[in-house]
This record gives structure tokens, C-alpha cells and sequence, in this order.
């Protein structure tokens, strides 16, 4: 894999960058204005890109309206009857006479599925025959935060595979994963009626656990960041428990799923997402799915892709193959300059970031 990278060093042609990109920001300003809001930095999608992608909505008699004013979390489709989601869209949220550490009743909620618009109907509807939560989901940290939907009749849709850790290379540090949804367009906005996705690259855990970011909130072993320090593209509220997955154009895997955030889209606070890709929750889901599907009498389904050792967290080895070896002296010089760099990683797909001094 071989990237070419040039640097201009002009005072006049910065300027006209500037300029550009001010016109830019401008005209993209004045075409949004007319358009519906969005994912926030995210596209309106079909259900087809995603056909594992689920919506957990209310029972019209706990909530009125349509589908779409019922959704209150997604899922992914990963056997033809679990859907995979978060604790947290199961847990609790219905204590009834038992108090804390209940789940929503199986007769809470209904699992659309094959729909791209929530509201037009079509697809299928499920009914729900179990709900489980991880045994080790902590609520006040959101560590483990992966809950299960059983459906009461198997779905015709195509399921997706948690990524295995022949896989992982796919959606490694600096990679771009895909996160979908119908939730909040904006913090604390409204959800979309229309599926919407995201793409979000892949944050290094050391930098979610800075302070400037999630400090001692993220736990590297069962979370993973995903979005833009800078802000601007993000999941939200009602994405929850919705799949983070390998982009189009490669296999299709389950990395993620829809966990946290502090607010949506701000700057330094990107979205957390249960580590499903990695043990220990990749085994855990695998276990938990085996069991279940034990006890319910269905045929076993393998839920996760190739390799099952854990996470190799090393980088690709990285090397500069080509370019110009003296710094230049002279300011006029370096004005001047112009350099051509060819980097080489020792892997597919690997994303470079540098910056030049003289
Ligand atoms: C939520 O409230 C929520 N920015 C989910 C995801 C994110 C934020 C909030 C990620 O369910």
C-alpha cells in the first residue's frame, strides 16, 4: 500500500485555499439549509446497506403512534433470532413491581426489521419471546453494555458476523467504520424517520482515556471510540444498541455497538461503543448466544467471523520508502519547496497522518 503525499508551500497559494475552502463552508451552508436534518454529519441510507439493521420499538400499548414515534433503540440481526443490542435499552427501564435490575417484558416491545422508513411500514414486525442483558453489565459505568432480543419467529432478513480476530485489521486505529440508526439528528433533537448512518473512524483507546476526553469513564477492554474529536458526526440518543460495522467495499462485520456518549457530536467527546469485536465480549455474546439458544430449543448459529484469539493491538510497521532527505536552510527556500513523500504500511488500508517542519 503506497500513499503519495505533496506539500506546497506557497504563501499566495494558502491564501487561495483559504479563500476556496471559505466558499466552500459557504455554498455547503446554504444547500443544508433546505434539507432535513440529519445523523448528525451523516447521510440518510436504506435499509438495504444494512439489512441486519434492527429497531426496537415500543408496544402500542405502552406508547402510542407509529414505528417511528415508538423507536427507542437499534440492534443487529446475529442469528435468525437474537437480536443484538445494548444493556442499557433493556435494562431497567421498566422496574415494574420488582424494582431495580428488571428488564423491559418481552410483551414491552416489538423488532422491526427490513424497513428503511419506520413510519411507512412493510418488513417485518417481530414479537419477543426472551430479553437478556450480560450477566457482568454495570449500569453506573456502562461497562459490558450488550443486551439480547429474542424473537419469537426467525427473521428472512440477512444477518451480520461479529467480527474475529483475523479480522481485526479491518477496523483497527485510524480505520473508518459505519454506524447506523433512526436516532437523534442533533443533541437532544428529534430521531430520523428514515434510517441514517455515519462514518466514524476508529480512536486510539489511549486517547479516549485522557482526561480531555473520557478520562477514567472508558475502559479499553470492553470500549471502543468512534467519531471526530473535533465533533460534528456522531450517533446519538435512540442509535443505542445499533451496530457499528466494516464499511461497504470489504466484508461486512459487526465491530460495535451503540453505547454512550457525553451529549452528541461535541468536540473531544466521541461515541463509546461496546467492544464486540474484541474478547472478552466477542466470547461472551458467542457464549451467551449459545445458551440461549439452548434453552429455547433453536438451532445453533455461528455468530462470529474468522478467528477467535483476541485482539493483536500492534500497529502495522510503517516507513517513509521515498523522500527528500535535507531539511532546507533558508526560509525563501522552504517557501519554495516542494516534496513528494511515498509512505508504505505493512498493511492494507493503514491511514497516515504527518506533519512538516522545514
Ligand atoms: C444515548 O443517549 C446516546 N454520541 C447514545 C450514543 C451517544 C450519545 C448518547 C453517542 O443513548
Amino acid at each position: 500500500m503506497l500513499t503519495d503525499v505533496w506539500f506546497v508551500r506557497s504563501r499566495r497559494l494558502a491564501i487561495a485555499l483559504l479563500i476556496a475552502v471559505a466558499w466552500m463552508l459557504v455554498v455547503a451552508a446554504t444547500a443544508s439549509a433546505d434539507r432535513p436534518p440529519r445523523i448528525v454529519g451523516g447521510n440518510t441510507t436504506t435499509i438495504a446497506q444494512h439489512p441486519w439493521q434492527a429497531a426496537l420499538v415500543f408496544d402500542p400499548a405502552k406508547k402510542p403512534g407509529n414505528d417511528f414515534q415508538r423507536q427507542f433503540c437499534g440492534g443487529s440481526l446475529i442469528t435468525t433470532r437474537i437480536v443484538l443490542t445494548a444493556a442499557h435499552c433493556v435494562f431497567d427501564t421498566d422496574p415494574g413491581p420488582l424494582g431495580l435490575g428488571t428488564k423491559l417484558d418481552p410483551d414491552d416491545l416489538d423488532v422491526v426489521l427490513g424497513r428503511t422508513q419506520l413510519s411507512g411500514g412493510g418488513g417485518e414486525e417481530h414479537d419477543v419471546q426472551r430479553i437478556e442483558f450480560h450477566s457482568g453489565y454495570n449500569p453506573a459505568t456502562a461497562e459490558k453494555d450488550v443486551g439480547y432480543v429474542v424473537l419469537q419467529a426467525p427473521s428472512a432478513q440477512q444477518r451480520i458476523t461479529i467480527a474475529g480476530s483475523d479480522e481485526f485489521g479491518l477496523w483497527r486505529l485510524g480505520a473508518r467504520t459505519v454506524v447506523s440508526g433512526w436516532g437523534g439528528t442533533s443533541e437532544g433533537g428529534l430521531g430520523s424517520d428514515v434510517l441514517k448512518e455515519a462514518v466514524v473512524p476508529i480512536i486510539a483507546d489511549a486517547t479516549c482515556e485522557t482526561p480531555g476526553v473520557y478520562g477514567t469513564a472508558f475502559f479499553r477492554t470492553t470500549m471502543v471510540c468512534a467519531g471526530f474529536l473535533e465533533g460534528g458526526t456522531d450517533s446519538c440518543q435512540g442509535d443505542s444498541g445499533g451496530p457499528l460495522t466494516t464499511p461497504a467495499g470489504g466484508p461486512r462485520r459487526l465491530v460495535g455497538l451503540v453505547s454512550f456518549g457525553e451529549g452528541c457530536a461535541r468536540a473531544n467527546r466521541p461515541g463509546v461503543y461496546s467492544r464486540a469485536g474484541c474478547p472478552p465480549l466477542r466470547d461472551d455474546v458467542a457464549g451467551d448466544v449459545f445458551q440461549l439458544e439452548a434453552q429455547e430449543g433453536l438451532a445453533h448459529e455461528n455468530v462470529v467471523g474468522s478467528g477467535r484469539g483476541p485482539c493483536d493491538e500492534t500497529a502495522p510497521e510503517t516507513a517513509i520508502s521515498k523522500g527528500p532527505k535535507k531539511k532546507l536552510r533558508t526560509r525563501k527556500k522552504r517557501r519554495r519547496a516542494k516534496a513528494k513523500f511515498v509512505f508504505s504500511a505493512s498493511e492494507p488500508g493503514t491511514r497516515f497522518e504527518c506533519s512538516v517542519d522545514g
